[in-house]
């Protein structure tokens, strides 16, 4: 298995006294310019008496608190930028389900940087310079498509941008491009194997080798169907667009955790509940302190991602601890009229309805009072309703199944398979109409 190739070995292979000797020296010059120049943080240190001097271990980073989500919304659009709007050359953002989006700024410098960890991520899942990549994610504000657009470019691949979009023109792309690697979200890879079918296109007639799908949760029975239906290795690859984009984490050949950049971030695992800071191997919530960005440092940020950190050596030479897969989210759920209400539940009922595909959303209307809730489900590619009569028949099904498990009236409606936009990984939850 070893012999993989490695992009930075410097970095990736470093001895771990040596990269936490790195990561200090990057954590307090962080801390510094947090402190100095991003409004948000000066008022912080203030309030709580801290000095950046405090900072004079990796442990000692236990005494700043926590940034959240909403502690970037409340600062939108620029208040969380250490740096003049001049030395900005790239604007992203979370496309934010709920509320106002957060929007995340890069200089030059962390362009450069962001490009250098995803040339990794490629590397690490085997794509080199003889690759032709089609990239199938967004291209846009979210950090998908241009985050991996600049690293496949960066090591040399032939990169084909097509985007999210028309799924039976990326299996034409893919036949005539001769494309070796694609690159998306893993359910749409799923439905570019089913248009595949559909066209009557034979996988083994596509030179596909590779697949590096991420940016929603899946699992190893999804990985599985990938790789069957499409003929690839699948490989995860793991980021969030506060912290930078695509390239925080990402697989090796031993796909056995997803190694984590710790030159560029430092991570904790904490009880969500207590914030407290637990050991390696206990699972917890994901927290990123960003060690080298500029134009948008972040301490201590609440990724709301449960998982586990290895810190043990990886077969793949690779000393940089590998966090596990992300089974699912902290804050994954939605409340209505004072129910909690978790996607997860929505989907186990779902799963029992004969005809119903895997995709749906939870819309709240929060304008009517009271609020209102609908559940856009879409129907199974392969499901064959005999009638309209058939449909409105299930849409009740559902309904009833919701009404009794959450205690209030849900609106179902049935769609197309292929219809809700999984461009930016599956969204579970939307708010119509936002109260603020
Ligand atoms: O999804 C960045 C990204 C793009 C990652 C392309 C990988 C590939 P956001 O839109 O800010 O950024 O969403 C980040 O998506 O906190 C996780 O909850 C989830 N997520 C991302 N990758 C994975 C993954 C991008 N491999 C949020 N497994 C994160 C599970 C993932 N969840």
């Amino acid at each position: 298995m070893a012999g993989g190739l490695i992009w930075d070995e410097t970095y990736e292979c470093m001895p771990r006294t040596e990269l936490q000797q790195l990561q200090l020296e990057r954590l307090q010059a962080t801390v510094n310019r947090a402190a100095r120049n991003v409004a948000f943080y000066e008022k912080e240190f203030e309030d709580l008496g801290i000095y950046p001097e405090d900072i004079q271990t990796l442990e000692d980073l236990q005494r700043l608190p926590f940034t959240e989500k909403h502690d970037l919304r409340d600062s939108y659009p620029y208040g969380m930028f250490a740096v003049p709007l001049r030395e900005v050359v790239r604007i992203h953002q979370s496309v934010g389900t709920t509320g106002r989006p957060t929007v995340v700024g890069y200089t030059a410098n962390d362009l450069r940087h962001w490009t250098d960890l995803v040339a990794r991520n490629l590397t690490a899942g085997g794509v080199t310079k003889d690759d032709v990549v089609q990239i199938f994610f967004g291209y846009g504000v979210f950090t998908g498509g241009f985050g991996f657009h600049q690293g496949a470019e960066a090591i040399g691949a032939s990169v084909i941008p097509v985007s999210h979009g028309d799924t039976h023109r990326q299996v034409e792309v893919m036949r005539d491009y001769r494309t070796t690697v694609m690159i998306g979200t893993p359910y749409y890879a799923l439905r570019i194997a089913a248009a595949a079918a559909e066209m009557g296109v034979d996988p083994h007639s596509l030179s596909l080798r590779i697949g590096l799908f991420g940016g929603e949760v899946w699992d190893e029975t999804v990985r599985q169907e990938i790789e069957d239906e499409l003929l690839i290795d699948a490989y995860d690859v793991y980021g969030l667009s506060e912290i930078g984009g695509p390239g925080v984490s990402y697989e090796c050949e031993a796909r056995a955790g997803l190694h984590i950049a710790e030159d560029q971030y430092l991570v904790e695992v904490i009880d969500p509940d207590s914030g407290e800071v637990l050991p390696p191997g206990e699972e917890g919530e994901l927290v990123f302190t960003t060690l080298n960005r500029e134009a948008m440092p972040l301490l201590r940020y609440r990724s709301g991602d449960i998982g586990r950190l290895n810190i043990e050596p990886c077969q793949c030479g690779r000393t940089l601890a590998r966090m596990s897969r992300i089974t699912h989210h902290a804050d994954d759920r939605l409340v209505v009229r004072g129910v909690n209400i978790f996607p997860e539940q929505v989907k186990q009922v779902l799963a029992e309805i004969p005809g119903i595909g895997d995709q749906f959303q939870l819309v709240v209307d929060r304008t009517s009072a009271p609020d209102h809730l609908e559940a856009h489900v879409e129907v199974a590619a392969d499901s064959t309703p005999d009638s309209m009569g058939d449909l409105i028949t299930t849409e009740q099904q559902i309904e009833k199944r919701l009404q009794d498990l959450l205690g209030m009236a849900v609106t179902v409606k049935l769609l197309q398979p292929g219809s809700l936009d999984l461009s930016q990984g599956q969204t579970r939850i939307v708010e119509a109409s936002p109260k603020h």
